[in-house]
Parts: C-alpha cells; sequence; structure tokens
C-alpha cells in the first residue's frame, strides 16, 4: 500500500471533518472526530476494494464464501489501520491536532453480532483470508441488535438490548441495488412437461433481503475482500404487495413487522438448541440471500454453470447454515435446469462444513411440520436427498434398520441437520485434534464409517494482527526489536524468540510490559467496578461464556477453600492473586446466571475482609466482549482452561492467552493439548482427569458426588458453604449450583478434579515466587505461539478443502 505522508493524511482528515460537519476539527466532539476519520478510511479503501474486485473478476480466481450465522468483529478502526499500514500515520498526524487516536477508538460500538468462540472464529478468518490474498468472503445476518448488553445488578446478570447502530455505522454500506427476493411458506405446484417435472412455488411470503457490505482489509496487501451481511426489509413494490395480501392495512403491517423481526436479534444462546421458527426462518434468510447473489454475481461474469464447483466454494460454519446445500440444489435444478446427478455434484464439490460442539443439546434438528410448511419446496429437496442418502445405505448395511435410522436425515419426525450438512459435503471437519478424535469415533462414528475420507482437522487459530500487534504494542515492539519484524507477515518465527527466553534482560522485559498491562486493567477496574487491585499481585482471569462445562464453579470453589484457609491461618504464604472473571449466560440458562451472582457475591465477601483482601481479590468485569477482551489478555499471567476434558471442542481465547505470555492452567481438553505438546510439561499447568477416564465414566458410570464429598472433608466443607449463608444472607442463593453438584450428581466432574486443581494451583504460586522463571515460561509460550496464528488455520482450510487458485503464491 502506498502509504500516506502525515502532512497528506492532517489535510485531507481535515477537509472530511469540514465535508462532514461545517467547522473546524479542532471544534469538534471526539464522536464527531471518530466518525470523520472512519468516514475518511472508509473512503480510501473503496479504492482498494475495487481494485481487488476488478482482479477477482479477471483472473476468475476461485472465490470462498463462508457463511455464518455469527460474525463477532469487535471494533474495526484500530485493526483497519493497522493493516492499512497507516496506524502510525494516523496516531502521529491526531496527535498534531491534539488529538489521542485511543480516545476516538472509543467512540466506536463493538461489532457484537456473535456469542463468542464460533462468531470470533469467522471474524479472525476474514482477517486472516485477506492478509494471505485469498479472495474468500463472509456472508450473515445483519441484526439490527447484536449480543445483548450484560449489566450487573444486585450481584445478578441484567439483560439490556444492544441497540449497537444507534449512531450509525462507517463501515458498512447499503447496497440496495443488489438485493434479493426471499420465498417463505406457500405452496409448490408440480408440472409435468413433456415428462420432466417442473416446480412452481405460489402464494408464498416474499422477504426483501438486502445486504451491507463491510471491507475486510487485508495486511498491507492491497486485498480488500466482502462481508456481506443481509437485513430483511418489506417487500415495497405495490403489485407485489397486493398479490400475495389484497388490501387490509392491518395486515400490511402486519406482514411488515414480521419481516423485519427475521434480523431483528441475534438469539444469545449457544449450547442449548431450541426449535424456534424465527431462527429457522432467519438461517433460510440469510443462506437463501447469499446463494441467490453469489449464483448472479457468478453469471454476471460468465460463469458456466457446470463449472460453479471449480470457481466457488461455499463454508458452513456449524450447521446453522447447512440450507445452502438444498438451497443451492434448488437454484441448479428448478432455475438451471439441471438434472439431480449434475446438481448433486456440484453440490457436494462446493460445500464444505465444520462442526463446533459435541454437546448434544446444541445439536440443531428441525419439526418436519415446521420445516415443510415454512420452506415447502426445500423441504421436498431435503426429503429426496435423504431418500437416496438412505438408499445407499441399504447397499452397506442390509437389514440394519436401526442403523440406517438413527443416521437418516429425516427420522422420528425431524431434519437432522448435522447429518444434512455431513451428507450434502465434501469435507467434515473438526476444530482440534481431540475433537475430531470424538467426532469421528465416538459422535459420528457411523458417518466416519460411511464416508472416512470427508473427516478431517483443521485446529483453530486466531489473527495475531489483533491480538498480539494491535492489543499488546509494548510486548510487539520487543519482538521486533529482537527477533525482527519477519513474525508479522510470518508468526512461525516466533519461535527465534525462544533464545531469548533464557535471557535476564529480556525476562526482565517481559516482566515489565506485562506489569504495564496489568497497570491499564487496574485502572479499568477501577473505573468500572471500583475495586481497588494490586499489580503486583498474580492476574489469573478465567473469562469466556458461562456454562457448567467451562467449570467457573470449580474456580470458585478454589478460591472458597483459599478463603478459609486464610481465616484459620492469616500467616499462610501464598502470592497475592486478582481472579478476574467475565463472560454471559444465556438470559434462559439458570444455573449459569447462579453461577454469575456466585462469583458475584464470593467477591463481596472477600474483598471486604480486611483479613485476607490484601491477598486476594475477586473481580466480575461486566459486559464481556471482544473490546473488553483485548484489554484483558495482554495484562493477564495466567490463564484459566479448565473445562471438562472432551466437552470443549477447541477454544481460542488459550491461544489469544498464550500469545500473549499468560501461562495457562489446563485440562487436556481442546486446543489446550495442541498448546501443551508446543510448549512442554514445564511450561503450562495440566491437571485433571484425560479424555478416556471421562469417556469412560460417561459410557459406563460408577461416579458418585456424594462419595467424592465423603472422601475428602475440605471438599464437603467448601460445596457446604455453598448453602450455609457464608456467602449470601439467603441460604437457598446458590441452592441451584449445590444440587447440580449434590443431587445430579455433577455431569462435569467438578468435585472429581477438585483436588489435583488446587495441588496444581499451588505448584503455580510456587513458581509464581521465582520472577525470571515465570518469565521465561512467558517467552517461550510467546515463542510458540505463532502456529496457532488463524494464517496457519487458513492456508491449511484453503489448501486441503477449498483449493483455493491463489494458494502458491501464498504457502
Ligand atoms: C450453537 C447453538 C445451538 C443452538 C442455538 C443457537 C446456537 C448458537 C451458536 C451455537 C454454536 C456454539 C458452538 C460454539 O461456539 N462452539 C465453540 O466454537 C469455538 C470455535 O470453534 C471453539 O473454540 C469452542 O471450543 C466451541 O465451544
Amino acid at each position: 500500500m502506498d502509504t500516506m505522508s502525515k502532512k497528506t493524511f492532517i489535510k485531507n482528515y481535515q477537509s472530511k471533518y469540514r465535508e462532514l460537519y461545517g467547522e473546524e476539527v479542532e471544534f469538534g466532539s471526539n464522536q464527531q472526530r471518530y466518525e470523520a476519520l472512519g468516514s475518511l478510511i472508509r473512503e480510501m479503501i473503496l479504492k482498494i476494494s475495487m481494485d481487488t474486485n476488478k482482479r477477482y473478476n479477471s483472473t476468475k480466481e476461485k472465490q470462498i464464501y463462508y457463511f455464518s450465522m455469527e460474525f463477532l468483529l469487535g471494533r474495526l478502526l484500530g485493526d483497519t489501520l493497522l493493516n492499512m499500514g497507516m496506524l502510525d500515520v494516523c496516531r502521529e498526524g491526531l496527535k498534531e491536532l491534539n488529538i489521542n487516536l485511543k480516545d476516538l477508538e472509543e467512540w466506536e460500538q463493538d461489532q457484537g453480532l456473535g456469542n463468542g468462540g464460533l462468531g470470533r472464529l469467522a471474524a479472525c478468518f476474514l482477517d486472516s483470508m485477506a492478509s494471505l490474498n485469498i479472495a474468500g468472503h463472509g456472508c450473515g445476518i445483519r441484526y439490527k441488535y447484536g449480543f445483548f448488553e450484560q449489566k450487573i445488578i444486585n450481584r445478578k446478570q441484567v439483560e439490556l438490548s444492544d441497540n449497537w447502530l444507534r449512531e450509525g455505522n462507517v463501515w458498512e454500506k447499503r447496497r440496495q441495488d443488489k438485493a434479493e427476493i426471499v420465498k417463505f411458506g406457500g405452496d409448490v405446484k408440480v408440472e409435468n412437461v413433456d415428462g420432466k417435472l417442473i416446480f412452481h412455488h405460489i402464494n408464498y411470503e416474499p422477504v426483501l433481503a438486502v445486504p451491507y457490505d463491510t471491507p475486510i482489509v487485508g495486511y498491507r496487501n492491497k486485498v480488500a475482500n466482502n462481508l456481506r451481511l443481509w437485513s430483511a426489509e418489506a417487500v415495497n413494490n405495490e403489485f407485489d404487495y397486493s398479490s400475495f395480501r389484497r388490501g387490509d392495512f392491518l395486515k400490511a403491517i402486519e406482514y411488515k413487522n414480521s419481516v423485519e423481526l427475521i434480523s431483528q436479534v441475534l438469539y444469545p444462546e449457544d449450547s442449548f438448541y431450541e426449535g424456534k421458527m424465527l431462527r429457522l426462518k432467519q438461517e433460510y434468510f440469510f443462506v437463501s440471500a447469499g446463494v441467490q447473489s453469489i449464483i448472479r454475481h457468478y453469471k454476471k461474469h460468465k460463469g458456466d454453470i457446470l463449472d460453479f464447483d471449480e470457481k466457488v466454494a461455499l463454508h458452513i460454519n456449524d450447521t446453522h447454515p447447512t440450507l445452502v446445500i438444498p438451497e443451492l440444489m434448488r437454484i441448479l435444478l428448478d432455475e438451471e435446469n439441471l438434472s439431480w446427478e449434475e446438481a448433486w455434484r456440484i453440490t457436494t464439490n462446493t460445500v464444505s462444513y465444520t462442526n463446533h460442539t459435541i454437546m448434544s443439546e446444541a445439536l440443531e434438528k428441525w419439526p418436519v411440520d415446521m420445516f415443510k410448511k415454512l420452506l415447502p419446496r426445500i423441504y421436498m429437496i431435503v426429503e429426496e436427498i435423504n431418500e437416496r442418502f438412505c438408499k445407499s445405505l441399504w447397499g452397506k448395511y442390509i437389514g440394519q434398520w436401526d442403523k440406517i435410522s438413527s443416521m437418516a436425515i429425516i427420522a422420528d419426525e425431524y431434519v437432522k441437520m448435522a447429518h444434512l450438512a455431513i451428507v450434502g459435503s465434501h469435507s467434515v471437519n473438526g476444530v482440534a485434534k481431540l475433537h475430531t478424535e470424538i467426532l469421528k469415533k465416538e459422535e459420528m462414528k457411523d458417518f466416519y464409517y460411511f464416508y472416512p475420507n470427508k473427516f478431517n482437522n483443521k485446529t483453530n487459530g486466531i489473527t495475531h494482527r489483533r491480538w498480539l500487534i494491535k492489543s499488546n504494542p509494548g510486548l510487539t515492539n520487543l519482538l521486533c526489536d529482537t527477533i525482527g519484524e519477519s513474525f508479522i507477515k510470518h508468526p512461525t518465527d516466533l519461535l527465534n524468540f525462544e533464545k531469548f527466553a533464557n535471557k535476564t534482560d529480556i525476562q526482565e522485559e517481559l516482566g515489565r510490559i506485562k506489569l504495564e498491562n496489568k497497570m491499564n486493567l487496574a485502572k479499568i477496574i477501577k473505573n468500572k467496578t471500583g475495586i481497588i487491585v494490586d499489580p503486583n499481585s498474580l492476574f489469573d482471569a478465567h473469562v469466556k461464556r458461562i456454562h457448567a462445562y467451562k467449570r467457573q464453579t470449580l474456580n470458585c470453589l478454589r478460591i472458597m477453600d483459599l478463603y478459609n484457609q486464610l481465616i484459620e491461618n492469616p500467616n499462610k504464604d501464598i502470592i497475592p492473586r486478582t481472579f478476574i472473571f467475565a463472560g454471559k449466560a444465556a438470559p434462559g440458562y439458570y444455573l449459569a446466571k447462579n453461577t454469575i451472582e456466585l462469583i458475584n457475591s464470593i467477591g463481596e465477601v472477600v474483598n471486604n475482609d480486611p483479613r485476607v483482601n490484601e491477598k486476594i481479590k475477586v473481580v466480575f468485569l461486566e459486559n464481556y466482549g471482544v473490546s473488553l477482551a483485548e484489554d484483558i489478555i495482554p495484562a493477564t499471567d495466567l490463564s484459566e482452561q479448565i473445562s471438562t476434558t472432551t466437552k470443549e471442542a477447541s477454544g481460542t481465547s488459550n491461544m489469544k492467552f498464550m500469545m500473549n505470555g499468560a501461562i495457562t492452567i489446563a485440562t487436556l481438553d481442546g486446543a489446550n493439548i495442541e498448546i501443551h505438546d508446543e510448549v512442554g510439561d514445564e511450561n503450562i499447568f495440566i491437571f485433571g482427569m484425560n479424555s478416556r477416564e471421562v469417556l469412560n465414566y460417561i459410557e459406563n458410570g460408577g461416579y458418585s458426588a456424594v462419595e467424592m464429598c465423603k472422601e475428602d472433608k475440605k471438599l464437603e466443607r467448601t460445596v457446604g458453604d455453598l448453602i450455609n449463608g457464608k456467602y449470601c444472607q439467603d441460604k437457598n442463593a446458590f441452592k441451584s449450583i449445590y444440587d447440580s453438584l449434590m443431587i445430579y450428581n455433577d455431569e462435569f466432574f467438578v468435585l472429581k478434579d477438585f483436588e489435583s486443581y488446587l495441588d496444581i494451583q499451588r505448584k503455580v504460586d510456587e513458581t509464581f515466587k521465582d520472577a525470571r522463571m515465570w518469565q521465561k515460561m512467558c517467552g517461550i509460550n510467546i515463542a510458540h505461539s505463532g502456529i496457532f496464528s488463524s494464517d496457519r488455520t487458513i492456508k491449511e482450510y484453503a489448501a486441503s478443502i477449498w483449493g483455493s487458485t491463489l494458494l502458491y503464491k501464498n504457502l
């Protein structure tokens, strides 16, 4: 990218400001200044987008479309400036105008259109595809309200709507000219024309899908890909309007409201599937609009429909966009008049699918009645896919009807989306080694046996541009000074830092950088909660969605035990710690909400008890999201990754923490295994049951929480503290947590891993005492974090799943 001089930047910025607000920038508010800066940058990107598109259209390189219900982008200004190579010029230029770039960045609303890991992964992938010169674009929903805003009131979570578009969004461009019609409901009339069946979808309700495009700029490579998010609107054409709902004004309003509801709000559940009609509508809405617009674009540039699978890859992020499969079939069959065989070949070659969870509660299945009513033509196609698939099973499993019906796409009056995704795609991948093994050997073993070549692993990654370079400038400078800048383009070059980890001066420098980040976080904690924490204490962070399997409860029990010990033995020699929690609970998930209340209650007791509060503090930071994570992660010493083994598909915050020089305390679950493989036993704290032990309990039973307590008096007492009024006058306040452990036999083996967790935490304390040793471990973690860049992950997808054309340039 031609970098702009500071002088030119200042001139352009001032003139942009004048154009927008009719006054000089020095008189403006920071919010106006942010808007002006955003608009200026957005305009500069326009040129890059045009050049990129021209190139894509003329070279006909393969286009990758990443379909995802969620894109958790966070803020865009800082990262876009970084990728454009304009961060320094902009910061310095603004400084001359007496403006602090950071103050402007604060005015950008987080784009929070995702729940957690899955949505953030999609955002990291977009950044990596653009930065690697891969023609990869996002396709999703422009929710009017993103993930809810969390407030803590009286220690409890309260949900407020996230009106992120209130002040507008400088990054997006509405493209009315590229709108599509999506059809719901109605009937299908079948006509036989010369022996060929023609399907007419009639009496349907049309919905206008209007795209909003956001450019995704690659790192200093003149690439801007596109994230296209669809918004649902009423079809405004008088004629169309009256053709399906004649007259009746109220009916028209009702129609308008029901249509707009489709893209109104992101569902805040990420682990319990509920068969809500609106959710199915959302899924078909963006899938249909997306596939239609991709095909329209493809044909406009003279693409031959029979070569579609060579020129286009459609990737589905979990099963939520699985309707891509029957929708593509519908267009190829009904609009392009291809035969079933041709359409099926193209569809399966084009589509690939990633699974993100093995929690059976999260598996999507739709009641046949609902499906058929909402999507009659799509249902017919799914039925046909199912029939042909079952026939192919008969040949292999003669007479084994149970097996066949358990693998069927439609069974027991449900459409099973994971089955459709596996059958209708050429690739199925898990997101970390253990997760993929569990898919192959347990969850999807019948499908693995039937289609062994479809299954593969792609261990997740994170973009080091946002999660290291942008969010930790202190560490980035140290890395550049020691190993040079090559790691920015080639993150595995971070390995060169390993030899520096032994050096005293570097260890001291790492400690100094961390302390600075901790002081920054301490300030944020003070501002948000009023709690004063000591930056010299060990910062121990457990930040992620609140869920029983992620075991925030295990951490709570450990703090409760520590508190008891400190009261009994005030001279107990421990490392002072600040326990930092953050995360949202699904609004309907009572146990998770109760856990938030418990954390806050422990905090209230501990932080106000002068016998212990010089040594430990417990903080819950409300409204966890991308921006808050960017402040917490660089300031963390210890990263808590303590899920029940086998339950966390991968985890990605574990990678972010590692890259920022935190040490991980972990079970051997998800990508913690790969992290452990990278750094070795000495540079990570591993505890708890292994996957074999957990699977054995799950399959064969034999676990008793009550026995666990009987055997361990300390544990019994700590669990008892949940219901004896110690943390809340109302003894029933944490009854649901207590019951989940003691009455419902502790589904996630919290009590089983308790002792081993305490042991390893003692080892953490011992290690932290030796500051040099600790910093050496941090250095080794940083050095080995390069392979967790999503650039590595995306290269693997491109090479072995998508077959991207430009690959040779990047590998
Ligand atoms: C599932 C569901 C289930 C039905 C209701 C709505 C809904 C919305 C989202 C999801 C997806 C949850 C799955 C998810 O986020 N998985 C996480 O994916 C990360 C990226 O691969 C991975 O690192 C985490 O381990 C995994 O929990």
